[in-house]
């Protein structure tokens, strides 16, 4: 394993080579095998110039530790948590049902169902403790929608939401514009 390069506790994977200042986005996963879906978010808020801490925290294997995380995180500075598992993906609920910050669930593709188990497991929560849950394996809207809500209050992110919108709306008009020729 990586050793620890942030300034958290729960990091344990390498750190990423943009200038970190203080972490707002807490991305974590139940498992390593879970990091090439949760690349995604990592790398929109890479893009977006926000700092993030990633760490492996596991609901069934390590839950005191997902408790410590989950009870500190808004202490931290953190704004809002991402969450990936797979499975029996109860790491997004239990971490949402003891944290105050918002929690964005991303269901994991799994080996046997796909993530459709994920998915269910993930978006089924009892009123009164939400989890924002997007498509199977869709961690890139995690990351965007993490980033919204901080640019809710940070007019910086906010004007960078409304370039990357504005280069998503461009991006199809070219592809209409070689259609047309
Ligand atoms: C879940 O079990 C993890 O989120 C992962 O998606 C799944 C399988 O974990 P590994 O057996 O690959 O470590 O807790």
């Amino acid at each position: 394993k990586a050793k620890i390069f942030l300034p958290c506790a729960f990091c344990f994977l390498p750190s990423i080579p943009y200038p970190m200042t203080q972490p707002l986005i807490g991305i974590i996963m139940g498992s390593d095998s879970d990091l090439p879906t949760m690349q995604g978010a990592i790398a929109v808020c890479k893009d977006f110039g926000v700092a993030v801490e990633v760490a492996i925290v596991s609901a069934h294997r390590t839950p005191e530790r997902m408790m410590e995380y989950a009870k500190s995180a808004h202490e931290r500075g953190i704004k809002v948590i991402i969450a990936g598992a797979g499975g029996a993906a109860h790491l997004p609920g239990m971490v949402a049902s003891v944290t105050p910050l918002p929690v964005i669930g991303v269901p994991v593709p799994s080996r046997h169902l796909q993530g459709v188990d994920s998915l269910y497991s993930i978006v089924q929560m009892p009123a009164g403790i939400p989890v924002a849950t997007v498509a199977i394996g869709n961690a890139t809207n995690a990351g965007l929608l993490a980033v919204q809500i901080i640019a809710t209050h940070e007019i910086e992110f906010l004007k960078k939401v409304q370039n990357y919108r504005q280069k998503l709306c461009e991006s199809v008009m070219e592809k209409q514009a070689k259609l047309d020729q």
